[in-house]
C-alpha cells in the first residue's frame, strides 16, 4: 500500500520567497580548502586529530537532542563542506551496508534506528536524504546526522532528498523551526547552503543504486550523472530534479508525477535502466509504505521508508534495508520510539482531528 503525503512542488514554489535567501552572507569555506587535510581524511577514514574531540563532544551533545550553537553549526558545516565536496554525484558504496530512506524530523526514532540497525560506526550507513522538515527535530537529525559523516566519512554516506532545499524547507517547517531554535535564519542558511554538496546518488557494489526518488527520462546511464553539476539549489525541472522527485508506478512508461515535479515511471523504464547499468537493483525512499519497505516492477525497485508513524499520525512501521557482503539483503521494520509528553496519535485517529 502506497500512501502518498509527500509534498507538492507547487506549494513550495508558490510560497518560496526570496528575500529570505540572503546571498551576500556566504558562509561557505570552500574557498579556503585545505587540500592536505582531505588526505588525511582518505587514510584516516576519520576526522582530523585535532577535530576529533571536538566532534565527540557535538554528537555526545546531540544524541542527547540538544541542538549545537550556531557557531559550533557554522563550523561543523563547514567541515562538512570540505568532506561532502570530493564526494561524487553517484559516490560509490561498499558492502556491508545498511540503507535508509526518510527520517523527517523524527530524531529520537532515528535513534532507535541506530539501535535497531546497530552503532555507527560498527555498521556502516547509507541514508538516501529527506533528513528534514515535518517532525519536531529536523536540527537534532540533520545536526546529528552531518556531525556523524564528518567524524567516519567512509562510514556513513549522506544523499540528497527533495527536501534537502531552500525553497521546500520554507513550507514545511525546517525554516521555522531554526528560526524559532536560533532566533534568526542564519542556521537554516547555513544547512541549506550545505545541502548543495550532498551527493544525489550512491551506487552499491555497482550494483544497487540509491536515490531518493527514482528515474529521469533524461538520464539512460548512470555516466549521465556523473556529468550533472549537483552544486545548486534543487532545479524545478531536470535530470537532478527528477532523480529527487521522481516515483515507481503501475503503468508503463513515463508519465505526470502528480507532485508536479519528477515524473513516474513504469516497469519497462526500471527493466531498461538496470539492464543498461548492469543493476540488480534501484534502491529509494520518498513514499510512505505502511511496512517501510516496499517492492515494485518485479523487484528491480525497492522503496525504503525510515519515519514510523509519520508525521506522528500515519501509523506506518519503519524499515532499513541491510546488504550483506554476499550481496543478501535483509529487512529490518521497526515501530515508534516512546517518547513521554509526544503526541502518541494512532493510526485510527480520525484526519479532522489534526
Ligand atoms: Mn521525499
Amino acid at each position: 500500500m502506497d500512501i502518498d503525503t509527500d509534498v507538492q512542488m507547487e506549494d513550495a514554489v508558490t510560497a518560496h520567497d526570496d528575500s529570505l535567501v540572503d546571498d551576500d552572507h556566504n558562509s561557505s569555506s570552500s574557498e579556503s580548502f585545505d587540500f592536505s587535510m582531505n588526505q588525511k581524511y582518505s587514510r584516516a577514514n576519520e576526522a582530523p586529530g585535532s577535530n576529533i574531540d571536538t566532534l565527540d563532544a557535538w554528537i555526545a551533545q546531540l544524541s542527547e537532542c540538544k541542538p549545537l550553537s550556531e557557531e559550533s553549526v557554522k563550523k561543523l558545516c563547514n567541515m562538512a563542506i570540505d568532506v561532502l565536496k570530493y564526494e561524487e554525484n553517484v559516490q560509490p558504496v561498499n558492502v556491508p551496508v545498511t540503507i535508509c530512506g526518510d527520517i523527517h524530523g523524527q530524531f529520537h526514532d532515528l535513534m532507535e534506528l541506530f539501535k535497531i540497525g546497530g552503532p555507527c560506526p560498527d555498521t556502516n550507513y547509507l541514508f538516501m536524504g529527506d533528513y528534514v522538515d515535518r517532525g519536531y527535530y529536523s536540527v537534532e537529525t540533520v545536526s546529528y546526522l552531518v556531525a556523524m559523516k564528518v567524524r567516519y566519512p567512509k562510514r556513513i554516506t549522506i544523499l540528497r532528498g527533495n527536501h534537502e532545499s531552500r525553497q521546500i524547507t520554507q513550507v514545511y517547517g525546517f525554516y521555522d523551526e531554526c528560526f524559532r531554535k536560533y532566533g534568526s535564519a542564519s542556521v537554516w542558511k547555513l544547512f541549506t547552503d550545505l545541502f548543495d554538496y550532498f551527493p544525489i546518488t550512491a551506487l552499491v557494489e555497482n550494483k544497487i543504486f540509491c536515490l531518493h526518488g527514482g528515474l529521469s527520462p533524461m538520464i539512460e546511464t548512470i555516466d549521465q550523472v556523473r556529468e550533472l553539476n549537483r552544486i545548486q539549489e534543487v532545479p524545478h525541472e531536470g535530470p537532478m530534479c527528477d532523480l529527487l522527485w521522481s516515483d515507481p508506478d503501475d503503468r508503463g512508461g513515463w508519465g505526470i508525477s502528480p507532485r508536479g515535479a519528477g515524473f513516474t515511471f513504469g516497469q519497462d523504464i526500471s527493466e531498461q535502466f538496470n539492464h543498461t547499468n548492469d543493476l540488480s537493483l534501484v534502491a529509494r525512499a520518498h513514499q510512505l509504505v505502511m511496512e517501510g519497505y516496499s517492492w515494485s516492477h518485479q523487484d528491480l525497485v525497492v522503496t525504503i521508508f525510515s519515519a514510523p508513524n509519520y508525521c506522528y499520525r500515519c501509523g506506518n512501521q519503519a524499515a532499513i534495508m541491510e546488504v550483506d557482503e554476499s550481496h543478501e539483503r535483509n529487512f529490518l521494520q521497526y515501530d515508534p520510539s516512546v517518547r513521554p509528553g509526544e503526541p502518541t496519535v494512532t493510526r485510527k485517529t480520525p484526519d479532522y482531528f489534526l
